[in-house]
Protein backbone atom coordinates (compact mmCIF):
# COMPACT_ATOMS: atom_id res chain seq x y z
CA UNK A 1 0.00 0.00 0.00
CA UNK A 2 1.39 3.43 -0.93
CA UNK A 3 1.87 5.60 1.85
CA UNK A 4 1.23 9.36 1.30
CA UNK A 5 2.68 12.41 2.47
CA UNK A 6 0.88 14.31 5.02
CA UNK A 7 -1.66 17.06 3.88
CA UNK A 8 -0.08 20.34 5.26
CA UNK A 9 -2.84 22.89 3.71
CA UNK A 10 -4.94 22.73 6.99
CA UNK A 11 -2.88 21.86 9.27
CA UNK A 12 -4.27 23.66 12.69
CA UNK A 13 -2.54 20.73 15.39
CA UNK A 14 0.93 19.50 14.81
CA UNK A 15 0.86 16.90 17.39
CA UNK A 16 -2.56 15.32 19.07
CA UNK A 17 -1.96 13.43 21.52
CA UNK A 18 -5.07 10.39 22.23
CA UNK A 19 -4.94 9.57 26.00
CA UNK A 20 -8.08 6.74 26.21
CA UNK A 21 -9.79 6.59 29.72
CA UNK A 22 -11.68 3.74 31.37
CA UNK A 23 -12.59 5.17 34.84
CA UNK A 24 -9.69 7.48 35.05
CA UNK A 25 -10.85 9.85 37.11
CA UNK A 26 -8.37 9.92 39.96
CA UNK A 27 -5.05 9.26 37.49
CA UNK A 28 -6.26 11.76 34.76
CA UNK A 29 -5.72 15.34 36.65
CA UNK A 30 -1.92 14.71 36.91
CA UNK A 31 -1.78 12.98 33.92
CA UNK A 32 -3.13 15.94 32.27
CA UNK A 33 -0.85 18.59 33.98
CA UNK A 34 1.98 16.64 32.91
CA UNK A 35 1.00 15.82 29.62
CA UNK A 36 0.47 19.66 28.45
CA UNK A 37 3.35 21.13 30.30
CA UNK A 38 5.64 19.06 27.87
CA UNK A 39 3.54 19.28 25.02
CA UNK A 40 3.51 22.90 25.65
CA UNK A 41 7.49 23.22 25.67
CA UNK A 42 7.14 21.46 21.67
CA UNK A 43 6.62 24.80 20.89
CA UNK A 44 4.46 23.42 18.02
CA UNK A 45 0.31 23.94 18.14
CA UNK A 46 -0.52 20.57 20.47
CA UNK A 47 -3.76 19.22 21.61
CA UNK A 48 -4.66 16.30 23.86
CA UNK A 49 -7.86 14.26 23.21
CA UNK A 50 -9.10 12.28 25.99
CA UNK A 51 -11.35 9.32 24.37
CA UNK A 52 -13.88 8.25 27.59
CA UNK A 53 -14.69 5.00 27.01
CA UNK A 54 -17.95 4.49 29.03
CA UNK A 55 -16.53 5.63 32.28
CA UNK A 56 -18.67 5.62 35.42
CA UNK A 57 -16.66 7.52 37.79
CA UNK A 58 -16.73 11.02 36.56
CA UNK A 59 -13.82 11.21 34.38
CA UNK A 60 -15.59 13.10 31.49
CA UNK A 61 -16.80 15.83 34.63
CA UNK A 62 -12.89 15.85 35.55
CA UNK A 63 -11.52 16.52 31.42
CA UNK A 64 -14.53 18.94 31.11
CA UNK A 65 -13.20 21.23 33.98
CA UNK A 66 -9.75 21.85 32.87
CA UNK A 67 -8.32 25.12 32.59
CA UNK A 68 -7.77 26.54 29.39
CA UNK A 69 -4.23 26.87 28.24
CA UNK A 70 -1.77 26.33 25.15
CA UNK A 71 -2.45 22.88 24.45
CA UNK A 72 -6.04 22.48 24.44
CA UNK A 73 -8.06 19.36 26.20
CA UNK A 74 -10.88 17.91 24.00
CA UNK A 75 -12.55 15.25 25.00
CA UNK A 76 -14.29 12.24 22.92
CA UNK A 77 -16.93 9.64 23.64
CA UNK A 78 -16.40 5.81 22.77
CA UNK A 79 -19.18 3.71 23.91
CA UNK A 80 -18.31 0.51 23.01
CA UNK A 81 -15.51 -0.72 25.73
CA UNK A 82 -12.06 -1.69 24.95
CA UNK A 83 -8.70 0.51 24.60
CA UNK A 84 -8.45 -0.17 21.01
CA UNK A 85 -11.43 0.78 20.03
CA UNK A 86 -11.14 4.13 22.38
CA UNK A 87 -7.94 5.21 20.91
CA UNK A 88 -9.34 4.65 17.16
CA UNK A 89 -12.11 7.00 17.87
CA UNK A 90 -9.38 9.32 18.75
CA UNK A 91 -7.23 9.05 15.79
CA UNK A 92 -10.04 8.62 13.25
CA UNK A 93 -11.37 12.01 15.07
CA UNK A 94 -7.73 13.71 14.00
CA UNK A 95 -6.74 16.53 12.03
CA UNK A 96 -3.75 16.68 13.10
CA UNK A 97 -0.16 16.31 11.12
CA UNK A 98 0.77 13.53 13.70
CA UNK A 99 -1.33 11.91 16.36
CA UNK A 100 -0.51 8.83 18.95
CA UNK A 101 -1.42 7.60 21.96
CA UNK A 102 -0.31 7.65 25.62
CA UNK A 103 -1.93 5.82 28.64
CA UNK A 104 -3.60 7.84 31.26
CA UNK A 105 -1.48 6.69 33.97
CA UNK A 106 1.31 8.00 32.03
CA UNK A 107 3.83 5.08 32.62
CA UNK A 108 5.42 6.34 29.81
CA UNK A 109 7.28 9.78 30.84
CA UNK A 110 6.20 11.84 28.38
CA UNK A 111 9.89 13.87 28.41
CA UNK A 112 11.01 11.64 25.21
CA UNK A 113 8.17 13.57 23.35
CA UNK A 114 10.33 16.06 21.50
CA UNK A 115 12.46 13.41 20.13
CA UNK A 116 9.20 11.73 19.10
CA UNK A 117 8.81 15.07 16.63
CA UNK A 118 11.63 15.35 15.76
CA UNK A 119 11.61 11.77 14.05
CA UNK A 120 8.39 12.50 12.62
CA UNK A 121 9.50 15.93 11.18
CA UNK A 122 12.25 13.80 9.82
CA UNK A 123 10.02 11.45 8.03
CA UNK A 124 9.54 8.20 10.27
CA UNK A 125 5.79 7.50 9.63
CA UNK A 126 5.49 6.06 13.32
CA UNK A 127 7.42 6.10 16.44
CA UNK A 128 6.79 3.82 18.97
CA UNK A 129 8.00 4.00 22.57
CA UNK A 130 9.40 0.11 23.46
CA UNK A 131 10.68 -1.38 26.72
CA UNK A 132 12.52 -3.51 24.76
CA UNK A 133 15.14 -1.05 23.77
CA UNK A 134 18.18 -1.42 25.16
CA UNK A 135 18.89 2.27 26.16
CA UNK A 136 15.30 2.12 27.65
CA UNK A 137 14.88 2.78 31.60
CA UNK A 138 12.04 0.25 32.88
CA UNK A 139 10.74 -0.07 36.58
CA UNK A 140 8.63 -2.92 36.32
CA UNK A 141 6.97 -4.32 39.87
CA UNK A 142 4.82 -6.90 37.31
CA UNK A 143 4.34 -10.70 39.23
CA UNK A 144 6.25 -13.50 37.77
CA UNK A 145 3.07 -14.83 36.09
CA UNK A 146 2.48 -11.22 34.13
CA UNK A 147 6.46 -11.22 33.23
CA UNK A 148 6.25 -15.30 32.05
CA UNK A 149 3.04 -14.16 30.18
CA UNK A 150 4.45 -11.28 28.55
CA UNK A 151 7.86 -13.38 27.23
CA UNK A 152 5.26 -16.10 25.41
CA UNK A 153 3.36 -13.52 24.58
CA UNK A 154 6.36 -11.29 22.60
CA UNK A 155 7.41 -14.38 20.33
CA UNK A 156 3.58 -14.99 19.60
CA UNK A 157 3.38 -11.24 18.28
CA UNK A 158 7.05 -11.73 16.27
CA UNK A 159 5.04 -13.60 13.93
CA UNK A 160 2.77 -10.69 13.36
CA UNK A 161 5.10 -7.63 13.83
CA UNK A 162 8.84 -7.99 13.15
CA UNK A 163 10.38 -4.66 13.02
CA UNK A 164 9.88 -3.48 16.72
CA UNK A 165 11.17 -5.83 20.13
CA UNK A 166 7.96 -4.58 21.81
CA UNK A 167 4.41 -3.54 20.66
CA UNK A 168 2.69 -3.19 24.09
CA UNK A 169 4.41 -0.22 25.66
CA UNK A 170 1.41 2.70 25.18
CA UNK A 171 3.56 5.30 23.48
CA UNK A 172 2.82 5.01 20.11
CA UNK A 173 2.92 8.28 17.77
CA UNK A 174 1.90 7.96 13.39
CA UNK A 175 2.38 10.93 10.91
CA UNK A 176 -1.48 11.22 10.23
CA UNK A 177 -2.98 9.53 7.14
CA UNK A 178 -0.40 6.48 8.51
CA UNK A 179 -2.64 6.09 11.50
CA UNK A 180 -5.60 6.62 10.14
CA UNK A 181 -5.17 3.81 7.46
CA UNK A 182 -4.14 1.17 10.28
CA UNK A 183 -7.23 2.35 12.71
CA UNK A 184 -9.70 2.53 10.89
CA UNK A 185 -9.92 -1.14 9.55
CA UNK A 186 -9.04 -2.01 13.19
CA UNK A 187 -10.96 -4.97 14.65
CA UNK A 188 -9.37 -5.72 17.67
CA UNK A 189 -10.43 -3.20 20.71
CA UNK A 190 -8.47 -5.22 23.68
CA UNK A 191 -5.47 -5.10 24.89
CA UNK A 192 -3.68 -6.87 21.66
CA UNK A 193 -4.96 -3.56 19.34
CA UNK A 194 -1.67 -2.72 19.00
CA UNK A 195 -0.43 -5.92 18.01
CA UNK A 196 -2.72 -4.89 14.34
CA UNK A 197 -2.23 -1.91 14.26
CA UNK A 198 1.60 -2.31 13.79
CA UNK A 199 0.77 -5.17 11.85
CA UNK A 200 -1.20 -2.72 9.18
CA UNK A 201 1.73 0.01 9.50
CA UNK A 202 4.53 -2.77 8.65
CA UNK A 203 2.36 -4.21 5.87
CA UNK A 204 1.71 -1.18 4.49
CA UNK A 205 5.53 -0.21 3.74
CA UNK A 206 5.97 2.16 6.70
CA UNK A 207 9.30 3.48 7.70
CA UNK A 208 8.90 2.58 11.93
CA UNK A 209 11.55 4.05 14.44
CA UNK A 210 11.46 2.19 17.60
CA UNK A 211 12.55 4.21 20.64
CA UNK A 212 13.77 4.05 24.38
CA UNK A 213 11.16 4.97 26.96
CA UNK A 214 11.00 5.47 30.82
CA UNK A 215 8.74 3.58 31.88
CA UNK A 216 7.77 2.64 35.34
CA UNK A 217 4.50 0.28 36.66
CA UNK A 218 1.95 2.56 37.82
CA UNK A 219 0.12 0.40 39.87
CA UNK A 220 -3.99 0.18 39.39
CA UNK A 221 -3.69 -1.71 35.51
CA UNK A 222 -6.91 -2.62 34.47
CA UNK A 223 -5.11 -5.59 32.99
CA UNK A 224 -5.57 -8.66 34.53
CA UNK A 225 -3.04 -11.69 33.28
CA UNK A 226 -5.62 -14.31 33.96
CA UNK A 227 -8.69 -12.52 32.45
CA UNK A 228 -6.75 -10.44 29.72
CA UNK A 229 -3.85 -12.80 29.34
CA UNK A 230 -5.74 -15.67 27.49
CA UNK A 231 -7.53 -13.28 26.00
CA UNK A 232 -4.44 -11.38 24.27
CA UNK A 233 -3.12 -14.90 22.88
CA UNK A 234 -6.42 -15.30 21.03
CA UNK A 235 -6.39 -11.78 19.99
CA UNK A 236 -3.18 -12.57 18.33
CA UNK A 237 -4.11 -15.53 16.88
CA UNK A 238 -7.25 -13.95 15.02
CA UNK A 239 -5.07 -10.90 13.66
CA UNK A 240 -2.65 -13.10 12.32
CA UNK A 241 -5.52 -14.86 10.62
CA UNK A 242 -6.93 -11.48 9.63
CA UNK A 243 -3.36 -10.03 8.12
CA UNK A 244 -2.52 -12.82 6.30
CA UNK A 245 -3.14 -12.02 2.67
CA UNK A 246 -0.94 -9.53 3.01
CA UNK A 247 1.98 -10.84 4.58
CA UNK A 248 4.02 -11.05 1.35
CA UNK A 249 3.70 -7.31 1.98
CA UNK A 250 5.88 -6.88 4.72
CA UNK A 251 8.48 -4.23 3.60
CA UNK A 252 10.51 -3.54 6.88
CA UNK A 253 12.19 -0.10 6.42
CA UNK A 254 15.30 0.76 8.43
CA UNK A 255 15.47 4.30 9.21
CA UNK A 256 18.47 6.44 10.06
CA UNK A 257 16.81 9.65 11.33
CA UNK A 258 18.38 12.54 13.08
CA UNK A 259 16.54 14.20 15.77
CA UNK A 260 16.34 17.87 15.58
CA UNK A 261 15.83 20.03 18.58
CA UNK A 262 12.41 22.03 18.22
CA UNK A 263 12.85 25.81 18.79
CA UNK A 264 10.79 25.71 21.65
CA UNK A 265 10.76 30.02 21.03
CA UNK A 266 9.66 30.23 17.92
CA UNK A 267 6.89 28.59 16.79
CA UNK A 268 5.79 25.64 13.89
CA UNK A 269 7.45 26.73 11.58
CA UNK A 270 11.12 27.07 12.96
CA UNK A 271 10.93 22.78 13.55
CA UNK A 272 11.48 22.27 9.85
CA UNK A 273 7.87 20.77 8.98
CA UNK A 274 7.97 19.25 5.89
CA UNK A 275 6.52 21.30 3.07
N1 LIG B 1 -10.93 2.70 26.56
C1 LIG B 1 -10.53 1.81 27.42
N2 LIG B 1 -9.43 2.07 27.95
C2 LIG B 1 -9.00 1.22 28.82
C3 LIG B 1 -9.69 0.06 29.16
N3 LIG B 1 -8.97 -0.55 30.04
C4 LIG B 1 -7.89 0.24 30.21
N4 LIG B 1 -7.93 1.29 29.48
C5 LIG B 1 -7.01 2.41 29.33
O1 LIG B 1 -5.83 1.90 28.79
C6 LIG B 1 -4.74 2.53 29.40
C7 LIG B 1 -3.82 1.52 30.02
O2 LIG B 1 -4.52 0.85 31.01
P1 LIG B 1 -3.83 0.32 32.34
O3 LIG B 1 -4.94 -0.12 33.25
O4 LIG B 1 -2.87 1.33 32.86
O5 LIG B 1 -3.12 -0.98 31.81
P2 LIG B 1 -1.59 -1.41 31.83
O6 LIG B 1 -1.15 -1.27 30.40
O7 LIG B 1 -1.62 -2.81 32.29
O8 LIG B 1 -0.85 -0.52 32.77
C8 LIG B 1 -5.33 3.55 30.37
O9 LIG B 1 -5.34 4.80 29.74
C9 LIG B 1 -6.70 3.01 30.64
O10 LIG B 1 -7.66 4.00 30.99
C10 LIG B 1 -10.92 -0.22 28.56
O11 LIG B 1 -11.61 -1.19 28.75
N5 LIG B 1 -11.31 0.72 27.69
MG1 LIG C 1 -0.78 1.24 33.33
Amino acid sequence: MEVLPPDVSSDAVVLDVVVPAFNEAERLPATLLLLRAALANLGVPCRVTVVDNASTDGTAEVVSTVLPGTVPVRLLWCGERGKGFAVRIGVLASDARYVGFCDADLATAPDNLGQVLSLLVEGADAVVGSRAHPESVVEERHSLLRRWGAVAFRSAVRQVVRGVGETQCGFKFFRNDVARRAFAPLRCGGFAFDVEVLGRVERAGARLVEIPVNWVDVPGSRFSPVRHGWQSFVDVAKIRWRLRRTDAAILPVPVVAIPVAPDVTSGAATVGLRP
